[in-house]
C-alpha cells in the first residue's frame, strides 16, 4: 500500500514514523517526491493544489489532515473516491481549550478591562455569574459537542444548534432553520463550529447579529467564509455586539489592510484554535488505511452531497 503525504504545514517525517510504527510495510511518499503516479493508493492531505489529486489514477481514498474538507471538495477535478475528515483527540482537546479561553475572556470581560487599562480607567464592575451567561454553539459535531460539555462542566448555560436534534447532558438542543431564531435570541456568547457548506456560508451576518441580544459576543473558529466581516464591524461599531474573537478569515493570512486588525473590540488569532498531533491522530489514519485495504467504509467519511 502506497500513501501520498501532501501538506505544506504538517510534519511529514513525524507522520511517516507514526504511520509506519502502526503499519510497517506502508510506503509513504512525501510530495512532490511521489514516484510513479499510478503507484499511489491513498492520499493524506491538507490544502493540495487544485487538480493535483486527479493525477493519481489508482487513488482509492482521500484522508484529510483537517477536520474541515470544504477546500478539498471545492476542487472541481477531485477524484470520486471516499473522503475522511480528521478526528483526533488532540484536535478536539485544543479546540475545547481555545473555546473555553475565548468564552471566559468575554464572560469575565477581560476585553473591556484591556480597553479600560489603555484609557487608565478604573472600570469597577462585576460580570454576571456563569450560570447567568448563555453560550450558544452553532455545530454540535465532534468539536462543538466537546466544547459544549466543557462549558456545561464550567457552569455556563449552554445551547446548541445543529441540523438534527442532539441529546447532550446539560445542553439545550435546537435544530434546523426553524429553531435558529429562538437559539439566537437566547445566546449571549455565540460560538461558530459549523462546517462550511452552501447552507452555512455567510451565516454570521447582519440578520444573525440582529437576532442576538444587545451586547452579545461572537467567536468564529470554523471558517472565515462563515462571517460577513463588514456586517460584524457595523454591529460592533453600533454597540449592538460587545466583542468578537476570530481565528479564521476569508483571506489567510489576514491582509495587513484589514480593519479587523486594529478594531478595539476584536481579538485576532492566526487559525491556531486547534491542531492535530501525529502521535495521537495516526491511530485514526492507520485505522482508515486498514479499512481501504479491507474495502470497508471509512471512519468519519464525508457525505459529499451534504458538504461535511
Ligand atoms: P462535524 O462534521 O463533526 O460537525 C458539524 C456540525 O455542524 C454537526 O453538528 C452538524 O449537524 C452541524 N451542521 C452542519 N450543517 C448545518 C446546518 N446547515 N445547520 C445547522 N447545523 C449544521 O465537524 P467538526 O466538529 O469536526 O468540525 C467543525 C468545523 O470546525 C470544521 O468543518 C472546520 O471548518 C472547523 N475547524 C476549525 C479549526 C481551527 O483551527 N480554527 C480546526 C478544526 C476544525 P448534525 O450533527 O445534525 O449533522
Ligand atoms: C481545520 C483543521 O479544519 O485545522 O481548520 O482541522
Amino acid at each position: 500500500m502506497v500513501l501520498l503525504f501532501l501538506s505544506p504545514d504538517d510534519p511529514a517525517d513525524a507522520w511517516r514514523a507514526e504511520l509506519q510504527a502502526r503499519i510497517p510495510d506502508l510506503d509513504v511518499r512525501i510530495w512532490p517526491e511521489v514516484g510513479a503516479p499510478a503507484d499511489i493508493d491513498i492520499a493524506l492531505v491538507w490544502r493540495p493544489p487544485p487538480g493535483e489529486l486527479a493525477r493519481y489514477p489508482n487513488l482509492k481514498a482521500i484522508l484529510s489532515l483537517a477536520a474541515g474538507i470544504d477546500g478539498l471538495i471545492a476542487d472541481p477535478d477531485l477524484p470520486d473516491v471516499p473522503i475522511a475528515r480528521m478526528v483526533d483527540p488532540s484536535l478536539t482537546r485544543t479546540m475545547t481549550e481555545y473555546v473555553l479561553v475565548a468564552v471566559l475572556r468575554h464572560h469575565r470581560e477581560f476585553d473591556r478591562f484591556e480597553r479600560a487599562q489603555r484609557a487608565r480607567d478604573w472600570a469597577y464592575a462585576f460580570p454576571p455569574q456563569t450560570a447567568d451567561r448563555r453560550v450558544g454553539i452553532m455545530g454540535l459535531g465532534e468539536l462543538g459537542s466537546a466544547a459544549a460539555r466543557r462549558l456545561v462542566a464550567h457552569g455556563f448555560e449552554v445551547l446548541g444548534w445543529s441540523r438534527s436534534p442532539k441529546a447532550l447532558e446539560g445542553v439545550v438542543s435546537y435544530a434546523g432553520h426553524s429553531e435558529l431564531h429562538t437559539f439566537l435570541h437566547r445566546t449571549d456568547i455565540l460560538v461558530c463550529l459549523l462546517p462550511l457548506t452552501a447552507d452555512t456560508i455567510g451565516i454570521l451576518d447582519a440578520a444573525t447579529f440582529a437576532e442576538l441580544p444587545h451586547g452579545a459576543c461572537v467567536i468564529n473558529v470554523a471558517r472565515g467564509q462563515h462571517l460577513v466581516e463588514d456586517d460584524l464591524i457595523r454591529a460592533l461599531d453600533s454597540g449592538h455586539l460587545g466583542g468578537a474573537t476570530l481565528d479564521v478569515f476569508r483571506e489567510e493570512p489576514l491582509p495587513s489592510g484589514s480593519a479587523l486588525w486594529a478594531h478595539p473590540k476584536v481579538l485576532v488569532t492566526p487559525h491556531v484554535a486547534s491542531y492535530s498531533v501525529p502521535a495521537t491522530a495516526a491511530d485514526g489514519v492507520a485505522a482508515n488505511i486498514r479499512r481501504v485495504l479491507a474495502a470497508e467504509p471509512l471512519l468519519h467519511q464525508v457525505d459529499r452531497a451534504r458538504g461535511y
